[in-house]
């Protein structure tokens, strides 16, 4: 497929300033009638109006109420042209669409008997014919007409303006949005739901009505969403000055969606995924989740729908700073809750929330730019645009934001921020506004970090330090290099904030006095611009011991040239609990991939005693807040491991990731046991970080307990599964006892089955644990046949995203040596599920055929297997632009 290019962008030669939407909602033909106003843009140059349609069919079209002549109308491949006259026109035109045949679940279609949409990036194409980009931005008025009885509820954005009966049993009801929109957050739901309302006042006193729609049955499971959106918006408030600007917020759950949620005007709409909780259906990482989601396009109502994107290729001005404004609500609620434990809890708690976000971009983000789809967070090209709501656009957007903070301060981004809303409020703009708003508010030239906008890779900063007795200085020289990525080559110094403390020898921080100033505080932020440079640190009267990007202060990967001891060291001291975590997280890095090398080699796997004895101190630590240890205590993820490898290995480093488990979880048996039994939760179920933070640290014991073959510990995980009462606590024994060598883990799956096989989303725990299971009983059959069995599970459908996501995308994503065992058979189901899915779903398909995008980093033995089913895939015909960009990419 053609590359579409961010230089080729032109301005809109027609605006819409009104359209007008007509729904006669039927299951196989939906008649779909708008009317669009169109004005003229005096500002671009002057070309036809140019519709998208795709998979729509036209049934009739007038001008000012005339059919058009037939030259002045042109079928292009993506749509029509219509030459206007004059400054405006009136355009009428009326589709029919088929929702039950449409599979992609973009567009308009059917979950469970109801009607709805998802839009972006370029669904509103697949319902009727209009300039479906994000810089038309127009005023919506729509009616929905349905059936009564299977749709009693009809969504839709903006305001319910009025609504009754029609004749044969069907009804209506208008919705006006008053606020200017892109058609990608346009939405419509016509369904069978009910809902769980709220009024609340808004910071200016304002009463706004907030409403979650699920399922009938499902309300017992809406509060948590409910208190969510209430939290998000009074931090909003608080936080930016930023108020809801609707009378109306509706949040709709539906179990067929693509991705996470969307941020429809008005009308969110959300995998179910991230809105039902209760306690005994939802792990508290799902009640995190589904608050940090929910906030997540709470916010976008300001960035990304107030203020939106101009063309796709800024999709990070919205995502990047949506993200990074989730992160920061996330981490206020989770230390708010935590401050009733004192100052030093709510630290915790937010570092925790911290390394939970750097994990994710480390292991997904850090992968992405290294292979073949490495694009910088505002891309310059892209095939089709749904591969690239990526990690890169939003974690790494998100960190690109974060620095902005970090380098102007709080009041300096929100004078940013306010600036921001009061030039480009109604309008699709650029990332340049935005960092200009930022530089204007701050007297800042920042052109050299706009550099973080289009250079993809990630940056190596190498750090030496030298200290001098005789002056009692300490000189921290910091290097900087990009790597090439496809396209690019070469790369210039980026801005790259570093915040940096020195640790003496008794493990305190030392003040910091920098050459000409002297703050004397003991973390300091240096801001390394050029490709080397030395920062001089004086007064110190010992060689202190560096620690640098404090709270990953820059997406960055820092090489250290650190010895065993000083790892240990600063396991046991650094005051910066995201390099203490970090600290734990190389040390165990350097044993796993050690051990795995020797695996390659045949030779015996030993664990250094050194890294137990470290590992202990550090688990033992009571003063360490549990949520903090059970970070620190979980090995670093398989998938971030296999990046780290010179070259990918999968079958020696699952051998040394569970000789590490087993020793580990062997030779602290007892430790794990007191911690277990020290950190039981009383009372019932509550979201909060204390009492998960407990639970996460008893999850883990048992998985060690488990891993080791520990009787004791095998003896609770079971005694846990069979009395729990909430599903952190159930998922958790569950986990331990499937990954164990122990005969009781089946009885255990039949059993969670028994018990929860109509619960779709709790099934869906079943099937992602099954197919990320590690082989811990060398007797068992490979996990892959397990896959394919559970495929046939009634539960189980390729027609869901998060069925196909839970066990297909678990096992080709979280279970890297059961996928590519040597004989390849994990390759070849790999191309038929793509070539399946590719079929019915492409946004899903190209999913997960990205599982294999980095194929080339593999041993030769593996590197043979998977190019013959890359190129079996790309041989295809009618493969769609989705997959087949992944492929040509991956092959490239
Ligand atoms: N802005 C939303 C993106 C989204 C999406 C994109 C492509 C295909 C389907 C999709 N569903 C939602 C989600 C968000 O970032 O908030
Ligand atoms: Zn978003």
């Amino acid at each position: 497929a053609p590359s579409i290019l961010r230089s080729d962008y032109v301005p809109l030669a027609w605006r819409i300033d009104h359209l007008d939407l007509h729904f006669n909602l039927d299951p196989v033909a939906t008649i779909v009638k708008s009317r669009l106003r169109c004005v003229r843009n005096a500002l671009a140059p002057a070309a036809p109006l140019r519709l998208f349609g795709e998979d729509i069919e036209l049934l009739d079209l007038t001008v000012n109420g005339a059919q058009p002549a037939p030259d002045a109308i042109r079928r292009t491949a993506d749509g029509i042209e219509i030459a206007l006259e004059g400054e405006s026109a009136e355009i009428e035109i009326a589709t029919r669409i088929d929702p039950s045949a449409n599979t992609t679940l973009s567009g308009l279609y059917l979950s469970r008997g109801g009607f709805f949409t998802q839009c972006e990036a370029e669904g509103f194409r697949r319902i009727t014919f209009f300039p479906d980009r994000p810089d038309a931005m127009t005023r919506f008025t729509v009616t929905l007409e349905a059936d009564t009885a299977t749709c009693p509820v009809l969504l839709s954005n903006g305001n319910l303006i009025e609504q009754g009966p029609l004749d044969g049993g069907r009804h209506y009801a208008r919705w006006e949005d008053p606020f200017p929109k892109p058609s990608y957050l346009f939405a419509l739901v016509a369904a069978n739901l009910v809902s769980l309302e709220r009024r609340v006042n808004t910071a200016s006193g304002r009463e706004v009505l907030l409403q979650v729609w699920v399922e009938d049955g499902n309300l017992d499971r809406a509060g948590h969403a409910m208190d969510s959106l209430i939290h998000s918006m009074r931090w909003d408030e608080e936080t930016f000055g930023l108020e809801l600007d609707l009378d109306r917020f509706m949040i709709v759950a539906v179990s067929d969606f693509n991705m996470g949620a969307m941020e429809n005007k008005g009308l969110n709409i959300f995998n179910s995924k991230y809105v039902l909780a209760k306690p005994d259906t939802a792990t508290d990482i799902d009640y995190e989740n589904i608050e940090s989601v929910v906030a997540h396009e709470y916010f976008h109502n300001w960035t990304g729908n107030r203020v939106t994107c101009r063309d796709w290729f800024q999709l990070t001005l919205k995502e990047g700073l949506t993200v990074f404004r989730d992160q920061q609500f996330s981490a206020d609620m989770l230390g708010r809750m935590a401050e009733a434990g004192g100052e030093a809890a709510a630290a915790s708690a937010r570092a925790v929330k911290r390394i939970d976000d750097v994990r994710v971009l480390r292991t997904a983000q850090f992968a992405e730019e290294a292979g073949p789809m490495a694009h910088p967070i505002r891309p310059d090209s892209y095939q089709e645009i749904n591969n690239f709501y990526t990690a890169t656009v939003y974690e790494k957007g998100a960190e690109v934001i974060r620095m902005l903070h970090t380098l102007l301060g709080a009041e300096g981004f929100r004078n940013g921020m306010d600036l921001y809303f009061s030039y480009h409020d109604g309008q699709a703009v650029t990332c340049d506004d935005f960092v200009d708003c930022m530089a204007e508010a701050n007297g800042r030239d920042l052109d050299q970090f706009m550099r973080w906008y289009g250079q993809a890779g990630t940056p190596r900063v190498t750090a030496q330090g030298r200290y001098d007795a005789e002056s009692r200085s300490y000189t921290l020289t910091l290097t900087q290099h990009t790597p090439p990525t496809p396209g690019q080559p070469e790369k210039l110094p980026l801005v790259i904030p570093v915040a940096v403390g020195l640790i003496g020898p008794d493990g305190a921080d030392l003040p910091l006095r920098l050459q000409a100033d002297n703050h004397g505080a003991t973390t300091k932020l240096i801001e390394l611009t050029e490709a080397e440079q030395s920062f001089q640190f004086t007064d110190l009267d010992f060689e202190p011991v560096p620690s640098l990007l404090r709270g990953f202060s820059a997406p960055v990967i820092l090489e250290l040239d650190e010895d065993d001891a000083r790892l240990a060291f600063r396991m046991a001291h650094d005051s910066d609990a995201f390099n203490r975590w970090d600290a734990a997280q190389r040390y165990a890095e350097r044993v796993v991939l050690a051990l795995a090398a020797d695996a390659a080699a045949g030779r015996p796997l030993a664990v250094p005693a050194a890294f137990v004895q470290a590992f202990r101190a550090l688990l033992t630590n009571d003063g360490l807040d549990p949520a903090f240890r059970a970070q620190a205590a979980a090995l670093p993820a398989e998938a971030y491991l296999l990046e780290r490898m010179a070259v990918a290995d999968p079958a020696p480093l699952r051998a040394a990731l569970m000789a590490l488990m087993r020793e580990l979880g062997g030779a602290l048996a007892e430790e794990w046991l007191t911690l277990y039994k020290k950190h039981e939760v009383s009372g019932p179920y509550r979201y909060h970080p204390a009492d998960a933070g407990r639970r996460a640290l008893r999850s883990l014991a048992l998985k060690y307990l488990a891993a080791a073959g520990v009787g004791e510990g095998l003896e609770r995980a079971q005694a846990q599964f069979e009395r729990f009462d909430n599903m952190t606590e159930g998922f958790g024994a569950l986990a331990a006892l499937v990954h164990s060598a122990s005969p009781a883990r089946e009885a255990a799956l039949d059993a969670f089955h028994r018990r929860y096989r109509d619960d779709a989303l709790v099934l869906d725990k079943w099937f992602a644990l099954q197919a990320g299971a590690w082989r811990w009983d060398a007797e068992a059959a490979p996990v892959l046949e397990r896959v394919r069995r559970l495929m046939e599970d009634p539960g189980f459908s390729t027609e869901n995203p998060n069925k196909v996501y839970a066990l297909l995308g678990s096992f080709f994503r979280a279970n890297p040596a059961e996928f590519h065992l040597p004989d390849g058979s994990g390759y070849v189901f790999w191309a038929e599920q793509v070539l399946a899915l590719d079929r019915r779903n492409p946004q899903v398909a190209s999913r997960i055929a990205r599982a294999l995008e980095s194929w080339r980093r593999f041993t030769p033995e593996i590197r043979d297997r998977v190019g013959v089913q890359l190129e079996r895939v790309r041989s295809v015909t009618g493969l769609s632009p989705d997959v087949a960009e992944i492929i040509d990419k991956a092959l490239g």
